[in-house]
């Protein structure tokens, strides 16, 4: 079956070919998409984002582009630690920072990825956009942060909207008991806030640990109750941040900045999707300026 996203892209036949763009594409060869990721898996995945608040998509990105990504991540972060207003606060021993559109990080196997849209163009009835490409960052030493959404309901916590924004996250190493994992309380992304935490509180919803290895993917609304718990390693746990939001939603902070021989580079119809500043050449040094961060 084919279908249309509100592009036009044949969705499901962008699935199968070796890279819908012919930039940095990951080859998929089409026995494993059929395999893993047919119409029943997406139809599934979608479901349980629209149901639960949150879907995992195991083992989609390859070994190989996680550990470039941490690598390239290790340095960068090495970097803004050492620059006044480098790292955004998120707590106690947490940072956030927004990662440069350079080579691994602009990759349109990732912020383009086939599965990943797939699932989107269930959610989302109309076009969506790119706004957002960060990581959070727990280190030694972080707590639990107080449980909170990332963003407001459209308008009032008792009138339940469809999904008009999400978050996909994926680590850069393995998240376990450890490290810090990122906690979510299924199904409070249709609850008034206070009825989520009150219920959260008493049992009746837990808060689940989401326990991921390299290369898997997570789904989530923003609106779902969550928190980060403690990192009790020595070791940093990037999860890198992808915002994805309805085309007339406008967030409050744009730091999204691509150089312009990548933009060009790439097909109107990934261009069209990044709500982004076109910029001649990236500035050395990046200020973060997404602050505000819980409601
Ligand atoms: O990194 C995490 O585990 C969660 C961070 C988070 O939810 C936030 O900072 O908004
Ligand atoms: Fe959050």
């Amino acid at each position: 079956m084919n279908e249309m996203n509100a592009w036009g892209w044949q969705v499901q036949r962008s699935l199968g070919t070796e890279s819908k763009d012919g930039i940095d594409g990951i080859v998929y060869p089409r026995s494993d998409l059929t395999a893993h990721w047919n119409v029943a898996e997406l139809d599934r995945l979608a479901e349980s984002l629209n149901r639960d608040g949150i879907c995992v998509i195991r083992n989609l990105f390859p070994q190989t582009l996680i550990e470039d990504w941490a690598i390239a991540f290790d340095q960068l972060f090495q970097q803004r630690k050492n620059q006044a207003g480098g790292l955004a606060p998120r707590e106690q021993s947490r940072y956030y920072l927004t990662l440069p559109w350079i080579d691994p990080f602009a990759n349109t196997a990732i912020f383009a990825n086939p599965v990943i849209l797939a699932v989107l163009n269930r959610v989302f009835a109309q076009e969506y956009r790119l706004v957002q490409l960060g990581a959070d960052v727990p280190v030694q030493g972080s707590t639990y942060q107080e449980i909170h959404r990332d963003f407001r309901p459209l308008f009032m916590d008792q009138f339940v909207t469809p999904l008009y924004a999400v978050a996909v996250n994926f680590p850069l190493v393995e998240v376990t008991a450890e490290n810090g994992p990122f906690q979510m309380a299924l199904g409070t992304h249709v609850l008034p806030r206070e009825e989520g935490l009150a219920k959260i509180a008493s049992g009746e919803i837990p808060i689940e640990s989401f326990y991921l290895q390299p290369g898997d993917v997570m789904i989530r609304s923003p609106l779902a109750l969550h928190r980060g718990s403690p990192n009790l390693t020595d070791r940093p746990r990037p999860m890198i941040v992808m915002g994805y939001v309805m085309h007339w939603l406008h967030t409050a902070h744009l730091d999204l900045r691509i150089p312009r021989a990548y933009y060009e580079s790439l097909p109107e119809s990934i261009q069209q999707m990044l709500r982004c500043e076109v910029v001649d050449r990236l500035a050395e040094q990046q200020v973060e300026t997404y602050i505000n961060f819980k409601y």
